[in-house]
């Protein structure tokens, strides 16, 4: 990645895709921690494009065969993913800020306009591959992967484009702790890679990133996008999070693994999700997010 990116801020204060609020306030704590300021003294040019209309007041979304707000997500999705191929048609680098992950699905869908061959990293504590007829809550943030694979409800899985914006043999998912069985059965049948807190555990972040990349570069990817959500880290250091799950990576490691992503050169668009303010301690979460920004943006301890 190069040292002077022309970087576009796209905020999605979108709350649809779970059942707590204030995960829609996550966009306007990651710009109060000093995202900008933190891209521009490494060296970087970065615009604001501000944030996707997201409809707020009270919840008003309507459940649809055992999907939760299923209107209200497609509809920002569907926005999201035009405001993310503007940007990529304009050579911006897009750095989106969340918002709950439902929101994945207009990131990977936008994307899909420029890349045919892109590589995700899904820095997580879940898998987010259920469909409706595997999730056990119903919540779309519990699906983005599903859906990019072309799998699940066809209104999802047609937003902006129609069928599936990424190939599974092109996914990498860290961190993972919690998985559903209908997720398991998926990801075997799928073949997806998986470095699970087992592998992070037994051989430690530096291998587990660098045999994420050497599997990725295999593939001869034309991209490569991190989505990463904070309730990967642990919630010691993260607790800002709707579902955290005890266990997870740490803050040292995270860091070391958006070095490495910086060190790889592969980077072309990057989302930092699931950052909650309400469940925040003293807006701790964005601050770990605008840190961990920092790192895969090129900052240097010396
Ligand atoms: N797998 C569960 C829980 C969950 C997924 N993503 C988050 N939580 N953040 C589900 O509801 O799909
Ligand atoms: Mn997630
Ligand atoms: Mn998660």
């Amino acid at each position: 990645m190069e040292k002077n990116l022309n970087i576009s801020l796209v905020g999605v204060p979108l709350d649809y895709g779970q059942s707590r609020r204030g995960v829609d306030m996550g966009p306007s704590a990651i710009r109060y921690a000093g995202a900008v300021a933190r891209l521009e003294a490494i060296g970087h040019q970065v615009t604001d494009t501000g944030d996707i209309a997201v409809p707020t007041g009270e919840r008003v979304g309507q459940d649809q065969e055992g999907l939760k707000n299923l209107d209200e997500v497609t509809n920002a999705c569907t926005d999201l993913a035009e405001r993310v191929a503007s940007l990529t048609k304009a050579e911006e680098f897009p750095l989106v800020f969340g918002g709950d992950h439902s929101m994945a699905i207009g990131t990977l869908a936008g994307l899909s306009e420029k890349y045919d061959n892109l590589g995700v990293i899904w820095y997580d504590a879940h898998a987010d591959i259920n469909t409706e007829a595997t999730s056990p809550s119903g919540n779309i943030h519990g699906m983005p992967l599903a859906v990019s694979l072309g799998m699940g409800h066809e209104q999802l899985v047609n937003i902006y484009k129609d069928g599936k914006k990424i190939k599974p043999e092109n996914v990498v998912i860290i961190g993972a702790r919690s998985v559903d069985p209908g997720e398991r059965e998926l990801i075997k049948e799928l073949g997806i890679k998986v470095f699970t807190m087992h592998e992070i555990d037994r051989d430690g972040m530096t291998s587990v990133m660098n045999q994420a990349i050497e599997y990725l570069t295999a593939k001869n990817i034309d991209g490569l996008h991190l989505s990463l959500d904070l309730d990967g880290l642990d919630p010691l250091y993260t607790p800002g999070v709707g579902t955290p799950v005890p266990g997870g990576i740490s803050y040292r490691e995270s860091h070391l693994a958006m070095e490495m992503l910086q060190d790889s050169g592969l980077l072309t668009s990057a989302e930092f999700v699931e950052v909650n303010p309400i469940l925040d301690d003293k807006n701790g979460t964005a601050d770990v997010a605008v840190g961990l920004i920092g790192s895969l943006f090129g900052e240097k301890l010396l």
